[in-house]
């Protein structure tokens, strides 16, 4: 096991001797399913059975895909009174920081062995001749005392792979092949099979939707930080009679005053603020910054959806899935109407918080209504800003009467969600949820100026 691209596939390939079946070639990672390759061992008494695995990456997503991709396996194995004698964890001694993803992935992998297993452990080093010797040997003592050292003391070894066949043979007859009666099972083993726990409730899955949450509590600066910049007020609705944003055009104005930051997220898990505000009451908004907003939107959007799916919270799923199709759709739009941004980026910090509320507790019933209430009207955004992309030049700046009941209907059942939340959340995602209420009277205040303006419209013309 161990991060994608440190040299699984082709430790498995040249211990058999069969270089090129599985190892990639290039950045991208390779394996994306278990491959077991059975091989005599060269005493000529037994058989060996190398596991090669798909390599964490980057992204919060694979790792809850690739973790129930691993942990289905070793539950099928482990069904069937099969143990492993021992596990490999490969580490790029070419990476020059352990922080971040590959930290991130080797806390993974201790929850999923458990403490009792790690003097099965060889913690494998590649990659050496891709450095100097003296940073090599500097990493590995680095590792060593640090990030290793828990692991070392509890009888885990560690070697170098220096990518030869003789090299892989030396690693793998370090483990000593126990008797099947003598093996230990995995936690995450014990855990999914003799517990029957679901995977999100194994040591394991706890630490993935750990991480996830940490992303989440990025933004929770993000509300504070931004709810300090709100209430400036001053433009609130000069440009509302353009009815549209075109949001790449330095002449076009804000709508809203509430200056927003969002949080820019670092694979490592930590955030980074950047003005990235949908709406801005310091000037025009450029397209880098409603490009950075909405890919914020979309980072948080389909983090919450790995971590919907991977505890199976359905009717998080249902916001979830009409809320990035919506934010795609704006995305590949030259211009929109404020009032639809706001509706989804709004969305998805709502959305943020109820993900990081369903992590520490059970939804309600009532809670699960109000977030199918809103998952409805948000599809039914969907359709309006589908049906948007699709008329003509003319027409699609001008969000229809019918289109505004349908956008205020959609503001009005996420606060509804808001209001049941509210109660149930700890205080410290409170400023979060004050967050979206603003954003959301605002989008209701937008929406009400644009009907006025159709109203004098009409009754002009009459
Ligand atoms: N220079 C160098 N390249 C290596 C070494 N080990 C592997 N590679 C190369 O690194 C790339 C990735 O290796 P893989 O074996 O596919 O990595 P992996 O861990 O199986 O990756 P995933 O399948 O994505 O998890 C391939 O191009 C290998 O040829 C090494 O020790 N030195
Ligand atoms: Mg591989």
């Amino acid at each position: 096991m161990g991060p994608t691209g440190a040299g699984k596939s082709t430790f498995v390939d040249l211990a058999v001797g069969r270089a090129d079946s599985g190892a990639g070639h290039d950045l991208v990672s390779c394996t994306k399913e278990i491959r077991a390759v059975r091989y005599p061992h060269p005493d000529g008494e037994r058989n060996i059975v190398l596991v090669d695995t798909p390599g964490f990456d980057d992204t919060f997503v694979s790792d809850t895909q690739i973790l129930r991709n691993i942990a289905e396996w070793l539950k099928t194995t482990y069904k069937r009174k099969v143990l492993l004698s021992g596990l490999l964890y490969f580490h790029r001694i070419s990476d020059n920081r352990v922080a971040g993803t590959p930290l991130r992935n080797l806390n993974m992998f201790k929850e999923l062995c458990g403490k009792d297993n790690f003097k099965n452990v060889v913690l494998v080093t590649t990659m050496w001749d891709e450095v100097l010797e003296d940073v090599g040997l500097q990493r590995e003592k680095e590792l060593q005392d640090d990030f290793w050292r828990a692991m070392l003391r509890l009888g885990s070894a560690t070697h170098r792979f220096h990518l030869t066949e003789e090299s892989a043979w030396e690693i793998i007859n370090t483990i000593s092949v126990s008797l099947p009666e003598e093996r230990r099972p995995l936690l995450i083993q014990q855990e999914m099979v003799d517990e029957n726990k679901p995977l999100h409730r194994t040591s394991a899955g706890k630490t993935v939707l750990r991480s996830i949450v940490d992303v989440f509590s990025g933004f929770k600066g993000f509300f504070r930080r931004s709810s300090k910049d709100s209430g400036s007020g001053k433009d609130d609705k000069a440009p509302l009679l353009s009815q549209h944003h075109r949001l790449s055009s330095p002449s076009s104005s804000s709508l809203s005053s509430h200056m927003s930051r969002s949080s820019n997220f670092t694979t490592d898990g930590s955030a980074s603020t950047t003005n990235t505000s949908l709406s801005s009451s310091t000037g025009p908004l450029s397209e880098h910054s409603y490009r950075a907003a909405l890919g914020s939107v979309i980072t948080t959007l389909k983090l919450a959806q790995s971590v919907a799916e991977f505890v199976r919270i359905h009717c998080l799923k249902e916001a979830i899935t009409p809320s990035l199709s919506i934010a795609h759709a704006i995305e590949a739009m030259e211009e929109t109407h404020p009032a639809l941004l706001r509706i989804v980026e709004n969305a998805a910090l709502l959305i943020g918080v109820i993900t990081e509320h369903a992590q520490k507790a059970r939804l309600t019933t009532d809670m699960k209504t109000a977030i199918s209430g809103f998952a409805k009207d948000l599809m039914r955004v969907d359709g309006i800003v589908h049906h948007i992309g699709r008329r003509n030049s003319q027409t699609r700046d001008i969000l229809q009467e019918v289109d505004l009941r349908t956008l205020s209907s959609c503001a009005e059942s996420m606060r509804h969600a808001c209001d049941v939340l509210r109660p149930k959340l700890s205080s410290e995602n409170r400023p979060a949820l004050f967050r979206i209420d603003v954003g959301l009277a605002t989008v209701l205040t937008t929406l009400q100026y644009v009907s006025i303006h159709f109203l004098c419209r009409r009754l002009v013309i009459s």
